[in-house]
């Protein structure tokens, strides 16, 4: 049985060769920004994975197929593309058998991205445990998702959006391995400091790539979610935001927004009410990330024996 997997002209030379490869999501795309600055910011993202000596592979679904990598074309159709599905695990296998367009989340893009054999994806930030969740049980696939497949995940931590101590809970109890990369604080997407301590801590790529390496050794499932914290000079500091996001919450919640519409009102509602400063900050957080992804990649290969 083959699987369903399309690579980019980039991509297939990329393997042929032994070239690190770092897989992107497309909800981020198509959900998490409006356009034009969610094609500008996928390019710039590829082009740092690029200059750091690694390739890109954004990963979506198109004509039945998993895309393993996008042409710039393909990255165009998509960031103007309406109607788009925001895929998980749960629906991505119904996309491919229906046709149409489909984004993957970060456990969407996880499972295609273990499927064509790439161990680590940069991202902006991941899913989590929602505020008020004990009430409408809204905990994002993507948790699960790191407990299962086996890719390292490069985030700015959970988007602030979230409830923090209950998603590192969740992730405890799920047996991931949570770092905060080069601090011991635990980055909050906008902000490089949530107030809460990271369980683990790593300071270099390489130690991220050696801790993956191991649980593959050891035969455990599942990845890592390394948090990476946002560069200072673009960070909007907790306290400045806190507010804001509860404004965003009631309204969505006055608004009986529910499912997988939660995330992409939030991060819109944030944008106007802040004159555009999210979008701002995201754009330099995955940036950021793709850069120390493209070195874990670098170190996966250079550590596998
Ligand atoms: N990172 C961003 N913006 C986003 C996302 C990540 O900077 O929009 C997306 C990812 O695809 C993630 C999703 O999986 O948000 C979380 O959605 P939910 O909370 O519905 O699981
Ligand atoms: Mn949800």
């Amino acid at each position: 049985m083959t699987l369903p997997l399309t690579f980019s002209p980039e991509v297939v030379e990329a393997r042929a060769n032994g070239t690190p490869i770092v897989a992107l999501e497309s909800t981020i795309i198509t959900h998490g920004m409006p356009y034009p600055q969610n094609l500008d910011t996928a390019r710039l993202v590829e082009d740092e994975i690029r200059e750091a000596g690694a390739v890109p592979a954004t990963i979506a679904i198109m004509d039945g197929r998993i895309q393993i990598g996008l042409t710039e074309t393909e990255l165009e159709v998509l960031a103007q593309a309406q109607d788009v599905s925001k895929l998980s695990r749960a629906d991505l296998a119904a996309c491919l058998a229906m046709g149409g367009v489909g984004a993957t989340t970060v456990a969407a893009t996880m499972i295609c991205a273990a499927m064509a054999d790439i161990k680590v994806f940069a991202t902006g930030g991941i899913g989590g445990v929602h505020k008020g969740a004990e009430e409408t049980f809204d905990i994002s696939a993507d948790l699960r998702e790191l407990a299962h497949t086996p890719v390292s995940v490069i985030a700015a931590g959970p988007k602030a959006i979230l409830d923090l101590p209950k998603t590192l809970e969740v992730l405890e109890t799920l047996g991931v391995p949570v770092f905060a990369y080069g601090q011991d604080a635990f980055p909050a997407f906008w902000s490089r400091d949530s107030g809460l301590t990271a369980p683990l801590r790593a300071d270099t790529a390489a130690q991220i790539a050696q801790s993956h390496l191991m649980r593959t050794r050891l035969g455990l499932p599942g990845g890592q979610l390394v948090t990476n914290p946002i560069p200072l000079a673009d960070e909007i500091p907790a306290a400045t935001l806190a507010p804001i996001i509860a404004q965003a919450q009631s309204e969505a919640d006055a608004k009986g927004i529910s499912g997988k519409q939660v995330t992409p009102f939030l991060l819109q509602r944030l944008f106007e009410l802040t004159d555009g400063a999210t979008l701002t900050s995201n754009i330099a957080l995955v940036r950021n990330n793709a850069r120390l992804a493209a070195a874990v990649a670098r170190e996966m290969i250079a550590g596998t024996p």
